[in-house]
C-alpha cells in the first residue's frame, strides 16, 4: 500500500479517528499524517489541498457512515477533476452482508462520482493499477481473523440436546418478545437483555462481563439473538474466538456475525438446567468511584423523570448506560451503522416526535461532530448531556493507537453560550473502576 500511494505522488494523509483503520497506520508512517474527527470536514480539507497543489491527497476513514461522510467532497472533486483519494477500511469480505457491528456495504458506495474504485487487502495494492480521480480504495482489514475461519457453527440439532446450554440475547427491536422471554426462561435458558432492547424485563445475566465470563468458562453452547445486532463485545468475539458457538437469529435473516442461521419458532427446545452464572455486585464500585463515568451516567439516568426518553450516543455512553438497569425509562440509540455523526440532530428529531423529556447522553467527540445543530435552537424538551472525558476514550479501552483518541482541552461550558449539561468524570476513577470491574 505504501509503495502504491508513493507511486501516485501522495504526501499527506488526513486520518479520521477509528479502530478499523488504525492498523493501517503502521504502513502509513512515512507520509505526513493529520489526525481528525469529522470525515466530511477532513475530506474537504484534503480537497482544498489537492486543488491548490494538484498533488493527490488521501483521506483515510474507518468503516460505516464515516465513509459516506466523504461524499460531498468527492462530488466536488468529480466535477472539478481534483485528485482526491478515499482510503476506507472495511470488514473482511466474509462479513459483508452479515450486519456485523459497524459493517455497511462500502463497495462502490460513491457510485459514478469516483472514476476508479478498487477493493482488496492492503498488500494487494499494486503500483501497476491504473487510476483516475477521484479514487476510492476500499481495504479489507481482518482484525478478527475471520479469513482463516476453519470450523462451521453447529446447526439447530443442538437446541434439542438437554445437555447443552443456550443464552438468549435481547437487543433493540425486542419489545414484542415478552412471551418468548417467558418461554425460554421456563425452559432453563439464560438471558441477557441490553438496555435499549425495548423489552421491559431483567435478564438472568445482568452484566456484560458476567456474560463474557460464562463464555470463557465454557458454560454456553449456543446463542439466540432477538432483535438487531447486539452492542456487546461478544458479537465481535463470535467472529474470532467463538467461531464454534452456534448462533441463531430469531425471526430475522441476520445473525450480525459470521455464519449462524435463522430460527422461526421456539418449538425444538428441551428443558435444560441453567448453570450457575454469577451476577457481579455493582454497588461497591458505585460507592468507591462516585466520579467515574459509569457512576455519573448511572446517577444521572436514575434522577431523570420516570417517563423520560434516554438517547444514548455511540462509543462508551451506550455501554456505560448498560450498568444502569433502570427499566422505567425508554432507551434509544443509533445502532444501525454505529456512527458518531449526526447524534445531536437525531436526538432533536426524537424530541420533536415526543411529548416527553428527552436526554441525549453523548461523548465529547460525538457532541463536537454535530454541535452546530445547537446554534439553531433545540426543542424545549431536549437536554444535551455531554460526558466530557476530553477525547475518544473508547480507543483506550481497546488499546488502539493513542493519536486517534484526539485528546483536547475544551470545556464546553466555558466556550459557548449554549444550553448544555456537562458531566465531568474523573479519569483515574473511571480507569480504576474499569480495570477492577473487568478483572475481578
Ligand atoms: C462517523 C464516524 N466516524 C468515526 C467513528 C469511529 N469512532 C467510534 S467511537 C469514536 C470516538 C468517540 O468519542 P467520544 O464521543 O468522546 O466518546 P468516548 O469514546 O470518550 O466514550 C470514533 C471516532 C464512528 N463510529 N463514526
Amino acid at each position: 500500500m505504501k509503495e502504491f500511494l508513493k507511486s501516485l505522488g501522495v504526501k499527506k494523509i488526513f486520518f479520521g479517528a477509528g479502530n478499523r483503520n488504525a492498523p493501517l497506520l503502521k504502513d502509513l508512517e512515512e507520509f505526513e499524517l493529520v489526525f481528525g474527527l469529522d470525515e466530511r470536514s477532513l475530506a474537504f480539507e484534503a480537497l482544498g489541498l489537492a486543488k491548490i497543489s494538484q498533488v493527490p491527497v488521501v483521506v483515510c476513514t474507518t468503516s460505516g457512515t464515516a465513509v459516506a461522510e466523504c461524499f460531498p467532497a468527492i462530488i466536488e472533486a468529480y466535477y472539478s477533476n481534483i485528485p482526491l483519494i478515499i482510503l476506507s477500511a472495511d470488514r473482511p469480505l466474509a462479513l459483508r452482508g452479515t450486519r456485523s457491528p459497524q459493517t455497511i456495504e462500502q463497495d462502490k458506495i460513491f457510485g459514478k462520482f469516483v472514476r476508479t474504485f478498487w477493493e482488496g487487502e492492503p498488500h494487494e495494492l499494486d503500483a501497476k493499477l491504473q487510476v483516475s480521480y477521484p479514487l476510492h480504495l476500499n481495504l479489507f482489514v481482518d482484525q478478527e481473523g475471520v479469513g482463516q475461519k476453519k470450523q462451521s457453527r453447529p446447526d439447530q440439532q443442538i437446541l434439542s440436546d438437554a445437555s447443552k446450554h443456550g443464552v438468549a440475547i435481547f437487543t433493540e427491536g425486542s419489545g414484542g418478545y415478552s412471551e418468548e422471554f417467558e418461554k425460554i426462561t421456563r425452559l432453563g435458558l439464560s438471558s441477557y437483555n441490553e438496555i435499549h432492547s425495548g423489552l421491559n424485563k431483567q435478564g438472568s445475566i445482568l452484566f456484560e462481563k458476567d456474560l463474557l465470563k460464562a463464555f470463557s468458562k465454557g458454560q454456553v453452547d449456543y446463542l439466540i439473538k432477538f432483535g438487531k445486532t447486539p452492542v456487546t463485545k461478544l458479537w465481535r468475539l463470535l467472529n474470532s474466538k467463538y467461531q464454534n458457538i452456534a448462533v441463531f437469529s430469531y425471526q430475522s435473516d441476520y445473525t450480525g456475525c459470521f455464519g449462524g442461521e435463522r430460527l422461526d419458532n421456539l418449538d425444538r427446545f428441551s428443558q435444560q438446567t441453567r448453570p450457575h452464572i454469577i451476577n457481579s455486585d455493582l454497588s461497591p464500585f458505585l460507592e468507591e468511584f462516585p466520579n467515574s463515568e459509569m457512576s455519573l451516567i448511572y446517577n444521572f439516568i436514575n434522577k431523570t423523570e420516570n417517563d423520560a426518553i434516554i438517547f444514548l450516543g455511540n462509543s462508551m455512553p451506550i455501554r456505560y448506560a448498560d450498568f444502569c438497569k433502570n427499566l422505567d425509562r425508554k432507551y434509544i440509540a443509533s445502532r444501525g451503522a454505529n456512527g458518531i455523526d449526526g447524534q445531536v440532530s437525531t436526538a432533536a428529531g426524537i424530541a420533536r416526535g415526543s411529548e416527553n423529556k428527552v436526554y441525549a447522553i453523548l461523548g465529547d467527540l460525538t457532541y463536537i461532530y454535530d454541535f452546530t445543530r445547537q446554534f439553531w435552537g433545540l426543542p424545549s424538551n431536549l437536554e444535551i448531556v455531554v460526558i466530557n472525558n476530553f477525547g475518544g476514550r473508547i480507543f483506550e479501552r481497546v488499546e488502539s493507537d493513542e493519536r486517534i483518541i484526539l485528546e483536547h482541552a475544551h470545556k464546553f461550558d466555558e466556550l459557548w453560550d449554549l444550553r448544555l449539561h456537562t458531566l465531568k468524570p474523573d479519569r483515574d476513577e473511571t480507569n480504576l473502576f474499569w480495570k477492577r470491574w473487568i478483572n475481578e
